[in-house]
């Protein structure tokens, strides 16, 4: 008798219709076979899926150039199809599941004619956290099962897990035409789907990322008492050896992998990677919040990463214990075949391929590698992958930074007074817009817990189910905010960033251990210049007084953009949000 994941792959292929089914089993053999397909049989706008690049100095790596209108997220193609469209909020695109449905079907129909399916069983979590999901996720191009292998942990045990149950988490998903016009993805968190048609980028096209471990985790999570959260996982280690661990939460391309894996400037700390991107977070039997990373790899954007600002990952990038790695939409040096992209290390080569591959000499007033470019990679490459990563319980929780690109206004660093002000503090966030998400760069844009494009509900029971996790946790974490980005007048970074920052996370755990005090402003409590280390930082002292100072006047118009902004999301706000809210008013006047 056919099983539950049998029968919806085969109805899935009644639809599809593609021209054969292969059923993936994650092996390496594996994959370097989808790779000899995707350079040799398929291709995308004339050109192979993948091509090698110089293994000598990039070992199993491959470049992968998308279709030249598919290189970000696409937030308004974007929806949730729940049967009450009050629960998806204004913070979602609403469609109703039977209208959903039917465009879905229309669009699917026959879409895989001539095209192989590959049937991708994989875990999000370890197979043996308490916490993990099972997927499966169908698609119609070798680039998409490659990535999938490398992202999450992928191979037969899954179906082993899921039997003959139809608890699973199903992901269609194919290229379509590549045509925005026909793109769209759906999620439908009621019945533990997603539909997705029309892109092959990392957000859109692998499923297990931001639809399924945000969007539609996020709903289960808020049916059944936990968090999934886009945030990163670490371990700070002091001198003594004893770890602390923290989460952070940043919108997509504000530096959450580099903090993830970050090379501390202090001696005597180290940092652990768990996770650079997702976290699920549970309530221990001992009142903590548990953490664990669902993902098994790294999808982070390549312009910028370099051996000085994230050493780690470029020695992740050449390592070979789990492979291949993949490059998207990077530049080429035709001559040695080395991906190559703005911020790279060493001289820019004479002669490059851009990444749509064509002639770039630096005269073209463009970028050579595409802003959003990317690498994926598996997450045990890492040199500072922690021993705790695999451990299907997670890590207990001490601290919950938010962080966002503000150029000015926010400090440095401010910790929350308790849990509901730090909630708070998540939830006024805001961010200047990156090239994560198409669409206009460098606006302000309120971004709550850096969750906006990722919550698959209602922002305003949202903020109600972290108020009440608060209540639930008898050792809750300290929160804090972060601003890495303050900028001078003349529009330059004041901060240094990258490692320095262990300074800050310095400050975070010094605090957690009640060994330093701090200093009250309207957004919080900020440090004492003297309890921080800051023994050859070149910032001036003035300088480091502005990064933690907040100006009246500014706060006073933060204060209203983030009242009318929370406005929005009135009707179900919870007390504790309106309560923070006057009191923010009554402390700004
Ligand atoms: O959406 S992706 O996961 O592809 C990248 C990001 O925006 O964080
Ligand atoms: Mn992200």
């Amino acid at each position: 008798m056919a099983t539950a994941v049998e029968e919806w792959v085969e109805a899935q292929a009644r639809l599809a219709k593609p021209d054969r089914i292969v059923w993936c089993d994650g092996s390496e053999g594996e994959a370097y076979r989808l790779l000899e397909i995707g350079m040799e049989e398929e291709k995308l706008e004339g050109h192979p899926v993948f091509s090698p690049l110089n293994h000598k100095s990039w070992p199993k790596a491959y470049l992968h150039r998308s279709h030249p209108t598919d290189v970000a997220r696409t937030e308004h193609l974007t929806f949730i199809c729940h049967s009450d469209r009050a629960a998806t909020g204004p913070n979602n695109n609403w469609m109703s599941p039977k209208e959903a449905k039917e465009r879905l079907t229309h669009l699917s129909d026959g879409c895989m004619r001539g095209r192989t399916m590959y049937v991708l069983p994989y875990m999000m979590g370890h197979p043996e956290s308490p916490y993990a999901r099972a997927c499966i996720q169908i698609t119609d191009i070798t680039y998409v099962a490659v990535s999938m292998r490398i992202m999450t942990r992928m191979g037969t045990f899954t179906l082993d897990k899921i039997r003959n149950s139809s608890n699973f988490v199903k992901g269609f998903h194919s290229v379509g035409d590549f045509s925005p016009d026909r793109r769209c993805i759906m999620h439908f968190p009621e019945e533990n789907l997603v539909w997705s048609v029309g892109s092959g980028y990392g957000g859109n096209a692998l499923l297990g990322k931001k639809c399924i471990s945000l969007r539609i985790a996020s709903w289960q999570g808020y049916k059944q008492g936990w968090l999934a959260e886009h945030m990163v996982i670490l371990g700070i280690e002091d001198s003594k050896g004893h770890v602390t661990y923290v989460t952070a939460a940043l919108p997509s391309a504000c530096g959450k992998t580099n903090l993830a894996m970050m090379e501390s400037a202090l001696p005597g700390y180290k940092i652990w990677t768990i996770g650079d991107d997702i976290a699920w977070l549970n309530i221990g039997p001992d009142g903590r919040l548990w953490a664990i990373n669902p993902e098994a790899g790294f999808f982070g954007v390549a312009p910028g990463t370099s051996d000085k600002t994230n050493p780690n990952m470029i020695k992740t990038l050449k390592r070979d214990l789990f492979n291949p790695t993949l490059f998207t939409n990077v530049a080429l040096n035709p001559g040695t075949r080395e991906p190559w992209w703005e911020g790279l290390d060493g001289p820019t080569p004479e002669y490059l391929e851009s990444w749509q591959g064509r002639p770039w000499t630096g005269a073209e007033g463009t970028a050579a590698a595409h802003p959003n470019s990317r690498f994926t990679v598996s997450i045990t490459n890492c040199p500072t992958l922690s021993k705790e990563y695999d451990n299907p319980q997670g890590v207990p929780i001490s601290a919950m930074i938010f962080g966002g690109r503000r150029a000015q206004l926010i400090p440095l660093v401010t910790e929350s007074h308790d849990w509901a002000h730090g909630v708070f503090m998540g939830a006024r966030m805001g961010s200047e817009t990156t090239s994560a998400a198409a669409g206009q760069t460098g606006v302000l844009r309120r971004d709550p817990m850096a969750m906006l494009p990722f919550c698959g509900y209602h922002l305003g029971d949202y903020f109600r189910h972290w108020m009440n996790i608060g209540h639930r946790l008898t050792r809750p974490p300290k929160i804090f905010s972060v601003n890495w980005f303050r900028t001078d007048e003349n529009g330059r970074f004041i901060w240094p960033g990258f490692g320095e920052n262990m300074r800050v996370l310095k400050w975070v755990i010094d605090r957690i251990n009640g060994r330093v005090s701090a200093r009250e402003t309207p957004a919080g409590l900020v440090p004492r210049l003297e309890d921080l280390n800051l023994e050859g930082i070149t910032v001036p002292k003035d300088r480091m007084e502005d990064l933690l100072t907040v100006d009246k006047e500014e706060w006073k118009a933060e204060v209203e953009g983030i009242r009318e902004y929370l406005q929005k999301y009135k009707r179900r706000l919870p007390f504790e949000i309106d309560e923070q809210l006057r009191k923010m008013t009554a402390d700004s006047e």
